[in-house]
């Protein structure tokens, strides 16, 4: 690949977090950046809820193919926002598309699809219409910015899931001069199939992917996925699972499987521990604002567990979980053992605002910490005038060195902080009930003071700027004992990767690529980090029990040992998931992509 290459990563998920996309394509930026600079811009969708987290609209270039190419786009109507991505890690340039298109212009892109491609959009979901729409928008800026550079520079279009695709199938079919690459990070059919068909993994070779997308009306989704692998000058995946699912679905084995990674190292040794009990700190706080108004709860009998993830109920193994969970909280209670789980669900479900009883119980947590603040400030110079003074030598009567007022704001800031009911199950307003509060609600999980398994569902991911936990999402994961990831469909699995290597235990089983990889690489029986459950072979309910087993005996080496343990893997097992080290397998099969697009006579 020249080193002028313009290179465009695309994606549903820049600047729009909904699942794991997001994590790989911001966690790859400071390596693309390190590697092509000022040639590197990533292109998503602009939803202006979201972009206004971390996006920051900057002035177009000047005088440039790419200035121009932006400005044909908007001559012709359509919304484009140029600027930067505002990442803690890197600022990369963006150009945010507005995904909607005129009824006119979207009835002729979709008539175009289904003459030159059969895909077909009749009776389209608004995502299927929006997806369009972006495709469409993002294949005039590229064919005018292709049309505008010289001859001589080379453009690379990298594109992630069908969303970000349309565009790649009608590029390649217009012979537009640039390279393709798709990575498809599952498969359309596989979402939809897994958790619904019975026996999915060892069915997958007997179906029928027209009849199984008609069946569960995907036609058009199913369509964009399997032409955009076709038409891809590279095609790639990031596990062995979901390259059998493409040569069943999609019809095309991928070129490559390459695993995902994490941007850098997170520490090690004890460092790993400190930054364990700094964050869990926060945590406590949390916790003690939620539940302490209700009753008591021993911070240090506490142990925090936790779920996170693309909101899919069975394929993100919630089910499985929340099942566990409950088995959990009758096994402790029954055994009347003194240690409490709090389980956390982090997960992204619609809802209109966060509870005002949960902002309510931090604030005045925090009125308090004040109060006991202004307290020990005055306790502290009396105390010692006291025992310096001719009374010294004796214990000084602490209520009388605390004055009326002092004591008073104390009593109110008490009754203020008490309530009457219980503690809060879910921290957001869901705009509807889900499976979530209702298997909570089915199975009697409410945070009754006698569960020793409390429950906190929080509905929407954790970022800094809005968090609960006055944390990022990391660091309330370093925060945590435990993390749980019982997928059953997990093309990948970046919340498991990420938890163990911030130095957390974690549950994983053997249908998520990182449960496999981690398989081959440690031997999970013998790992306190990382423990992968059989879940290929075996029905749910045999998952369950081994989940509650495994959970059961973690609560109990902490009640015999009071022992935490963090987790440290290998150092050639964290480098192995790094970007540095797998950035050399994108140099690859860019290099791959350019020698495929060019014609054979260009490279003599
Ligand atoms: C997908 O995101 P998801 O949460 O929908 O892509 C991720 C990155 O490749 C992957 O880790 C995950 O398993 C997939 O499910």
């Amino acid at each position: 690949m020249r080193p002028d290459t313009l290179l465009f990563e695309i994606a549903w998920e820049v600047c729009n977090q909904i699942g794991g996309i997001f994590t790989y394509v911001k966690s790859r930026i400071p390596t693309m950046l390190d590697n092509y600079g000022e040639d590197y811009m990533l292109i998503g969708p602009y939803i202006p809820e979201k972009a206004k987290l971390d996006f920051r609209a900057i002035r177009d270039p000047e005088d440039s193919p790419l200035a121009d190419a932006i400005q044909h786009v908007r001559n012709l109507g359509h919304e484009v926002h140029y600027g930067y991505w505002l990442l803690e890690e890197a600022r990369p340039k963006v150009l945010l598309i507005k995904p909607t298109l005129h009824k006119h212009q979207s009835d002729e892109v979709k008539t175009r699809l289904w003459n030159r491609h059969q895909i077909s959009s009749i009776d389209a979901d608004p995502m299927v219409d929006q997806v369009i729409a972006f495709g469409e928008i993002i294949r005039i800026f590229l064919t005018e910015l292709v049309s505008r550079i010289d001859i001589n520079q080379d453009v690379l279009a990298h594109y992630h899931e069908w969303m970000s695709a349309t565009s790649l199938i009608e590029l390649v079919a217009d012979k537009v001069r640039l390279a393709t690459v798709f990575t498809t990070h599952g498969t359309m059919l596989g979402r939809y199939l897994a958790p619904n068909e019975r026996q999915f993994y060892l069915n997958l070779p007997t179906y029928n992917w027209a009849e199984k997308a008609k069946e569960y009306g995907i036609e058009g989704k199913v369509m964009i996925e399997r032409i955009a692998a076709k038409s891809a000058h590279v095609f790639v995946t990031s596990s062995s699972l979901i390259a059998r699912e493409c040569e069943v679905f999609l019809d095309r084995s991928p070129d490559s499987i390459i695993r995902s990674g994490i941007s850098r190292k997170p520490g090690f040794g004890h460092e790993v521990f400190e930054k364990h009990l700094e964050k869990r700190s926060k945590i406590d706080a949390f916790v003690k604002a939620l539940i302490s108004p209700s009753y008591h709860v021993k911070i240090d009998k506490t142990l925090y567990f936790f779920t996170s993830g693309r909101y899919e109920y069975r394929n993100k193994g919630f089910d499985i979980t929340l099942e566990a969970i409950a088995r959990l909280n009758y096994e402790l209670t029954r055994v009347k053992s003194d240690v409490t789980v709090v389980f956390f669900i982090i997960s992204k479900q619609p809802f209109t605002h966060i509870r005002p009883e949960v902002l309510e119980a931090k604030q005045r947590y925090q009125d308090l910490q004040k109060i006991c603040k202004r307290i020990s400030a005055k306790l502290g110079p009396r105390i010692y005038t006291n025992v310096t003074g001719e009374k010294s030598l004796r214990l000084p009567d602490l209520n009388e060195l605390v004055d009326d007022e002092l004591k008073l704001t104390w009593r109110q800031a008490i009754a203020l902080f008490k309530r009457e009911g219980l503690p809060p199950v879910t921290t957001h307003q869901l705009r509807q009930e889900d499976e979530i509060t209702n298997f909570l609600m089915q199975a009697g999980l409410n945070n009754n003071e006698n569960d020793r398994v409390k429950v906190i569902y929080h509905p929407d991911f954790i970022d800094r700027a809005t968090s609960l936990f006055s944390m990022d999402y990391l660091e309330f994961v370093r925060g945590c004992h435990l993390g749980v990831f019982p997928s059953s469909y997990e093309p990948w699995g970046y919340a498991p990767m990420e938890t163990v290597m911030h130095g957390t235990p974690v549950i994983t089983s053997d249908l998520s690529g990182f449960g496999q990889y981690i398989r081959s690489a440690l031997d999970p029986e013998d790992s306190d980090e990382v423990k992968v459950l059989n879940r290929r072979y075996r029905s749910d309910e045999e998952t369950i029990h081994q989940l509650t087993e495994i959970l059961r005996s973690f609560v109990e080496a902490f009640d015999n040992q009071q022992y935490i343990p963090r987790s440290s893997l290998s150092k050639h097992l964290m480098d192995s998931l790094c970007w540095t080290e797998l950035q050399r397998y994108y140099k690859e099969i860019y290099r791959l992509a350019m020698i495929r697009y060019q014609p054979v006579a260009d490279l003599y």
